[in-house]
């Protein structure tokens, strides 16, 4: 049923990736350093990918291919220049016509510039003059929570470490961030059921899995080189059991690059040998149901033959609530579960039955599941599940939410965070002598509405392209236009850029592929954790895109100094010796013991994790049950039964890296030269009256009563259950309401927005 059957026959990955990539070098004008750096990507003496945040192979000595980290790398490398002569030549206007490819694809940013309103142009400026500027701005707000401190999930350890220590000397919390619209459902989930927010699982524990359920999540795109993982652990006889939506052509079969024997003979593995497709929003049903299917295995062996089926000593020993959780789980019927999951009874069981024969198990999940508005929920419930047969704190099981940016999980621990811990203020405190502010900041939604308000008057941010990444994107070029201040460290131009504020900077910063001089000449390190709490060195091997760029650490330094003074903090000096800011890292955040010497080690060093030791830092001393009941209803639920209704799914394609558009193909979906599509059931289709791509319009009725209009997307069948549909991120984001966001996360609701078709053309055109 997948469009474009052409492509079906073929594996995802393999020969078709390579010449992809290749393809994509070219169209990307990527110099031949692209190629150099390809095969530093990962290794001891190289960089960090920056495409995610997957775990390094301990025995890594030979370069693990991945498409998707050729074209973060290349997209990098690039030989174009977004340099004064491009910002002399076209105005902030004209620029802002631009789509999201076109204005990457102008290339690295190579000089400090300053908007200039009068012309409506950017003007080269010096670094000093935008560091004093920006630092006038600032000063003059009436309190320091009249400014925003975004940070993407790109930034090193000791950027993130060197940003939030100047924002808090500054004297606020107010430090939004990407992981507010990614996986803050997983940190509060796991906080409240395991006692810390993070995976539970090291890359090994994928040799020794039996089962590995993946849910909500579209490796084969986003995390390439998990399929490597996936791919061996389903040779060795593994169960790979895919939760998703959509039939991702990904998850299903996969040829890998890195044997080439296998490439040449066309041959291809299959991944996922269970395949389940539940309804938007419909996971925590789907555990909960497999959950009863386990327990009414347990009471049937127990009866049969005095021993049950789950883990009775780990839950004794360990777990806090589980009487509860059984009355829970008894008390919700199959009719719930089947409606809400979509899924049936049968199935489901299926499924728990792959789990009953699995000694070991791991689930993995990503968006699918932390961008609905029961998210914390659904979380809680996978590991409720896992913990009835103790699949928590062993080899080869365990809990791995699988992270977007390629540090995204490492900023947090180095305390980017809106919400921070106690336990990190005190030690800020003790360490640098000044008070941090106690009160909350702002998360991005929180962000979003001070900057519409008015309350918030200053807008910096690092990295990323808030604009564009957040909800009711129609609704964001004023907030930014309406500050008194914005600043963006970037490497290259992007739409938020193009929505200055009355006075507003762009300051170019050197990317992880390239070589970072001090003054001295002397090469700086910088370090990153991946999703398996790894904690390693990246170093650039390529020469930095312009003579003007700085790092990202060198800027935030410039921007301290000038505002909050060099009394408490020699900004300079830590700029000069990454060395320095590692050893306040060693002073100041638990599990960096000997900082310098470990991260110099080949792999780097595991941060380690309280919970895989079966140590739970929660309130019980306990891993906690979740004893709550299923959300009421789901979007899906709530969607009247009528033909034009739908709940829409906002996703990656297979050539983007988030905001960043690399091309307009999608190939494991079978879509070519277009992004504006919306993948809807053939059944639906016809409901509806429609032909297959056919142009409608997607109207969003908020439930705020704002009216939200996306036009003219192409309709193409595919393989997703009816009533839910499914597009693009970041051109569907003018439809996810800001007023939707997750129950004790705060993350949009990006995975179930209640949308309505409209056909464009006569119902007769096709
Ligand atoms: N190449 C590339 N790599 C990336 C990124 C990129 O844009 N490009 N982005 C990075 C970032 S920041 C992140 S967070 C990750 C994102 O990685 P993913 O989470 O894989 O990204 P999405 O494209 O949002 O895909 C969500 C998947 O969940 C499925 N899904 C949606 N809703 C549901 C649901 O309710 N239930 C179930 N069971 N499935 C559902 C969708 O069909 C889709 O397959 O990838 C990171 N890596
Ligand atoms: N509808 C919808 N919205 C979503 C999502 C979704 O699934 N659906 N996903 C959400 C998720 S998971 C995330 S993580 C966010 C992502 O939100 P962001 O992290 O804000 O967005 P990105 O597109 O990753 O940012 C791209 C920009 O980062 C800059 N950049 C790239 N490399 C570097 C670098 O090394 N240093 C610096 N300083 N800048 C750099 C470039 O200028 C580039 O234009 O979007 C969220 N928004
Ligand atoms: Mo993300």
């Amino acid at each position: 049923m997948d469009h474009g059957s052409r492509d079906e026959r073929k594996a995802a990955g393999g020969w078709e990736a390579l010449i992809a990539s290749g393809r994509s070098l070219i169209s990307s004008g990527a110099p031949l350093s692209g190629a150099k750096a390809l095969r530093k990507a990962n290794q001891p003496d190289g960089f960090d990918c920056p495409g995610c945040a997957w775990g390094d192979p301990e025995h890594g000595s030979s370069f693990e291919f991945c498409e998707n980290g050729v074209k973060a790398v290349s997209w990098e490398a690039t030989e174009r220049r977004a340099d004064p002569a491009l910002f002399g030549r076209l105005s902030v206007s004209e620029l802002s016509r631009l789509d999201d490819h076109s204005l990457e694809n102008h290339g690295r940013l190579t000089h400090p510039m300053r908007y200039n309103r009068a012309t409506d142009h950017y003007e080269p400026v010096t670094w000093d003059d935008a560091f004093a500027g920006i630092a006038s701005v600032l000063n003059a707000l009436e309190s320091p929570n009249e400014a925003q401190f975004y940070t993407s999930g790109r930034a090193s350890n000791e950027a993130a470490f060197l940003y939030q220590l100047f924002v808090r000397i500054f004297g606020t919390n107010n430090m939004p961030d990407c992981s507010n619209m990614c996986h803050e459902a997983s940190g509060v989930a796991l906080t409240q059921a395991i006692g810390i927010g993070k995976g539970t699982v090291r890359l090994e524990d994928f040799e020794k899995a039996d089962a590995i359920f993946v849910v909500g999540q579209n490796p084969g795109t986003n995390h390439p080189r998990m399929l490597g993982d996936l791919r061996r652990a389903a040779e060795r006889g593994a169960r790979i059991v895919a939760f998703n939506t959509l039939k991702e052509r990904g998850l299903k079969r996969f040829a890998d690059p890195q044997r080439k024997r296998e490439m040449v003979l066309g041959g291809s593995a299959p991944i996922a040998s269970d395949y389940f497709q539940p309804r938007l929003g419909g996971d925590m049903a789907a555990f909960r149901g497999m959950a009863k299917a386990v327990l009414a295995a347990d009471r049937k062996a127990r009866a049969e033959t005095g021993t049950g089926v789950l883990d009775d000593v780990f839950i004794r020993e360990h777990c806090h609530g589980f009487e509860d959780y059984v009355a829970a789980v008894d008390a919700t019927g199959w009719g719930a579960i089947e409606d809400q999951s979509g899924l049936s009874r049968d199935d489901i069981e299926k499924a728990a039955a792959i789990y009953l024969d699995a000694d070991n198990v791991i689930c993995t999940w990503a968006m699918g599941i932390t961008q609905h508005r029961h998210s914390v929920a659904t979380i809680r419930e996978i590991a409720s599940f896992m913990m009835l047969r103790g699949q928590i704190g062993r080899p080869g099981a365990g809990l791995c939410p699988v992270r977007g940016h390629s540090n995204v999980q490492g900023d947090r621990t180095m305390g980017i965070n809106d919400k921070p811990p106690a336990s990190l203020l005190d030690a800020l405190e003790k360490n640098f002598g000044f008070k941090p502010p106690r009160e909350n900041g702002d998360s991005t939604i929180e962000a979003i509405g001070a900057m519409i308000s008015g309350r918030s008057k200053a807008f910096i941010g690092l990295g990323g392209n808030f604009a564009r990444a957040v909800p009711d994107s129609g609704f964001i070029e004023k907030a930014l236009r309406g500050q008194r201040l914005t600043v963006h460290i970037a490497t290259k131009l992007n739409a938020s850029h193009t929505m200055p504020g009355e006075n507003a900077y762009l300051l170019p910063c050197l990317g992880r592929t390239e070589i970072d001089l001090n003054t001295k000449g002397e090469p700086q390190l910088v370090t990153v954790e991946d999703s398996m709490s790894m904690v390693h060195g990246s170093a650039g091997i390529n020469p930095p895109a312009g003579q003007e760029l700085r790092s990202e650490i060198a800027i935030i330094a410039g921007i301290a100094e000038r505002t909050v003074g060099s009394a408490t903090i020699d900004w300079t000096a830590l700029a000069e010796d990454y060395d320095r800011i590692r050893d306040l890292i060693e002073k100041t955040i638990p599990g960096f013991d000997d900082f310098n010497a470990r991260v110099r080690r080949p792999r780097g060093f595991d941060l380690g994790n309280a919970a895989a030791e079966r140590r739970w830092n929660t309130p019980t001393g306990r891993a906690n049950f979740f004893t709550g009941t299923l959300p009421e209803k789901t979007a899906c639920q709530d969607r009247q039964d009528a033909p034009d209704r739908f709940v829409l799914q906002t996703m990656r394609s297979h050539d983007q890296y988030n905001t960043t558009v690399y091309g307009m193909d999608d190939r494991y979906r079978g879509v070519y030269g277009e992004r504006r599509v919306v993948f809807v059931n053939p059944t639906d289709i016809e409901a509806l009256g429609a032909k297959p791509h056919q142009r409608v319009t997607i109207t969003g009725p908020g439930e705020d009563g704002i009216s939200r209009v996306a036009e003219g997307f192409k309709i193409i069948p595919y393989d997703i259950p009816r009533g839910c549909i499914a597009g693009y991120f970041p051109e569907l984001n003018v439809l996810v309401p800001l007023s939707s966001y997750g129950e004790m996360s705060g993350t949009p609701t990006s995975k179930s927005v209640p949308v309505r078709l409209s056909l464009i053309e006569g119902p007769a055109a096709a």
